[in-house]
This record gives structure tokens, sequence and C-alpha cells, in this order.
């Protein structure tokens, strides 16, 4: 049973990988699903376009601003720092946060520059961390090939590239990757069953950690 019991936590679930990799559809259909179960979830994304900084993050992206790379990551990092306590709230009463993206992004994208990827990490240190990471993996050729990119900044084939071999840097023991290639119902059932597993072992008490 998995249903929301009073004094259990939530989970904080964050899928990540290139773009056009399906991580927000997939994101979709795991609240989508998560919600017929009963269960209090919400959809979340990094960046939200919606705050003071997530409003010159877009900026930037839609190439209608120049930064200094360092400053851009650090919007993008105060971005998610500004979410951090309502995050920590919610996950504590028992909501669990599918998120779209998170600090994962932070350090590839920017690392991906060719900024030093000690100096990219440092001002995710003390955000909470994610019980569980999924990684849509997509060669960069293959998500190119999905309609195309849009005119975001960052969607350029070769920069995706280098994305992908930061990603690859940053696996820890909170990872789960699943083939983003495979048909979108086959990759959503086995996104649900990784997300209910996670579910569960926090229900049961597994702390949260930084
Ligand atoms: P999205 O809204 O998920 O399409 O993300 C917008 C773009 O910004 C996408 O190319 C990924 C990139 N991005 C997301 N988070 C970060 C971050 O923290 N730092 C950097 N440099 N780029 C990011
Ligand atoms: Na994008
Ligand atoms: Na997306």
């Amino acid at each position: 049973n998995t249903a929301h019991n009073d004094n259990s936590r939530g989970s904080l679930i964050v899928l990540e990988g290139l773009d056009r990799s399906g991580k927000t559809s997939q994101s979709n259909r795991l609240v989508t699903f998560l919600k017929e179960k009963g269960l209090s979830v919400e959809f979340w994304r990094f960046p939200d376009r919606s705050t003071s900084t997530g409003q010159m993050i877009s900026a930037y992206l839609a190439n209608e601003s120049q930064l200094d790379d360092r400053a851009i990551h650090l919007l993008f990092s105060a971005n998610r720092w500004e979410k951090r306590s309502l995050m920590e709230s919610k996950v504590m009463s028992g909501t669990s946060l599918i998120i779209d993206r998170y600090s994962y992004s932070g350090v590839a994208f920017s690392a991906a520059k060719g900024l030093d990827v000690e100096w990219c990490k440092a001002p995710e240190v003390g955000l909470i961390a994610p019980d569980l990471v999924i990684y849509l993996d997509i060669s960069a050729e293959k998500a190119a090939e999905r309609g195309g990119y849009g005119t975001e900044r960052y969607e350029q084939l070769e920069f995706q590239k280098k994305v992908a071999e930061h990603y690859r840097t940053l696996y820890d023991a909170s990872w789960k990757i699943v083939d983003g290639g495979l048909p979108v119902e086959t990759l959503e059932e086995q996104i649900r069953e990784i997300a209910l597993g996670c579910i569960l072992t926090c229900q049961k008490g597994k702390p949260l950690s930084e």
C-alpha cells in the first residue's frame, strides 16, 4: 500500500537528461500516475522561470541577454536556493516532488562550457539531496533528431555532447539510468516502478539529506 499516511515524508525525485531526452513528458506522466494512486505529489521544474531570477535565466536562454558564464551559473543555483525551504517543508509534510532538472543540470551544463567542475558544484552544497535521480540516457545525436531543437542557447549538438560527458561523471548512488530511446510507454512503466520503490523507502523513514 503506497497511500500516504500522516507522519511519513514524501520523496524528492529528479529527472535529468539532455535537452529533448523526454524528461518533461515522463515527469508529467509520472505525476499523473502517482496522483491517480492517491499520493500527494507535485510537478516542479528548474529553472523555475516564474521568479525574478527565473526571468533573468529565461532571457539569457532566449539569447535576449548576455551574462558572464559564472554569473549565470550562480543565478541558476540561486533559482534552486530560493525554493529550498518550500521544498523541505513540502517533502517533510508528506508531499512528493517530481522535479524536471536540478543541481546535476547546473553542474553538467556549466562544466560543458569549460568552467571548473568543483567550482560549479560549490554553490549547490546545502541544497536538499534528491532521494532518486532518474537519468534519461539518450545520445546527443538521437535527441537532436527528435523534431529538432528550438532556438534556446544550449540546444546545439556539439554542446549537448559535452553536457552528456559531464553528466556521466556525476553518477552517484541516488541514480538510476534508464534508456531514453525506449518507446514512451515502456519507459513510463520502468519509471513508475523505480519511483514507487523510492517513495516506499522514504515513507519507511529514510532520512532526508543535503
Ligand atoms: P529546460 O527548461 O528544462 O528546457 O531548461 C532550459 C535549459 O537550461 C536547458 O538547456 C538546460 C539548461 N539548464 C538547466 N538548469 C541549468 C543550470 O542549473 N545551469 C545551466 N548552466 N544550465 C541549466
Ligand atoms: Na530546453
Ligand atoms: Na524539458
